[in-house]
């Protein structure tokens, strides 16, 4: 069975555009995932159809209505039988990165579904957090307008991971965050001189050895420089390695 995602937003039409182009398509055409809209406000109930409504106790903005997303995590649920692992998107969440990536790439068989909840406003009744017990997800530091960006990334992330889902180039290329750690080197192609800009003799140098080396080099000086955390990351799993010898 492909990795079911479902997606519940408000705004179903922003996600055409990452789902059907590149990577994303090509998982979903080779059958390795599948993805399953579902529009929140075909939930509301009154004649407004409203998702959302004014704080209790006051306050800016509007705040998610519980039953209404209940209503819709529960029609989504009952379209597949596997257990869904609930992902808020929330600037209270924690953050993504490449270890939690893996680890919702990764699941068992039978175990394969997530559900992504994407909001559009200043919160959600905390009602929805209690009773649904979703783990709550942020891209980062920084105030976006809704979670549809922060879950096209978390999707865009996973689905890169599932087996079969690169070709063949993208595939041996995929080293950069996940075994050591470390930034990429600079690459260079045609042409040799670009508007005075020449290309490191070592690259055009044949020596393999030399290069692999400078490649090496330029990782390193790269990672501390721009990176201190991750370079700090590296050094205390190169002495973990060590320790463990
Ligand atoms: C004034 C308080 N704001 C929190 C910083 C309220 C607020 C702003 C924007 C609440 C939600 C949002 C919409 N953002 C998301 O839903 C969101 C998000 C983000 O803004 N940044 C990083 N990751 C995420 S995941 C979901």
């Amino acid at each position: 069975m492909p990795l079911r995602i479902d997606i519940l937003t408000l705004f179903p039409e922003m996600f055409s555009a990452v789902l059907g182009t590149s990577i994303p398509k090509r998982a979903a055409e080779k059958n390795l995932v599948s993805y399953h809209l579902t529009n929140i406000r075909d939930f509301a109930t009154d004649a407004h159809q409203s998702v959302d409504d004014k704080p209790f106790g006051g306050g800016p903005g509007m705040v998610m209505m519980a039953p209404v997303l209940f209503d819709a995590v529960e029609h989504a649920e009952k379209q597949d039988t596997r257990p869904a692992e609930r992902i808020l998107l929330s600037p209270q969440g924690e953050r993504l990165d490449q270890r939690l990536v893996e680890e919702l790439a990764g699941k068992e068989p039978g175990k394969d579904r997530l559900l992504l909840i994407a909001g559009h406003y200043e919160g959600f009744d905390e009602r929805i957090i209690e009773g649904l017990r979703p783990r709550e997800v942020s891209v980062g530091d920084y105030v976006l307008s809704g979670g549809e960006l922060p879950a096209m990334v978390l999707i865009d992330a996973i689905v890169r991971l599932l087996p079969g889902a690169l070709g063949a180039e993208d595939g041996a290329a995929d080293e950069s965050f996940g075994s050591d750690g470390l930034l990429e080197h600079p690459q260079y192609t045609r042409p040799r001189e670009f508007r005075g800009m020449g290309v490191p003799d070592v690259l055009l140098s044949g020596n393999h050895g030399a290069i692999a080396k400078w490649r090496a080099e330029q990782r390193q000086l790269r990672t501390r420089q721009r990176r201190p955390d991750l370079w700090q990351a590296h050094l205390k799993r190169r002495e973990d390695d060590e320790d463990r010898k």
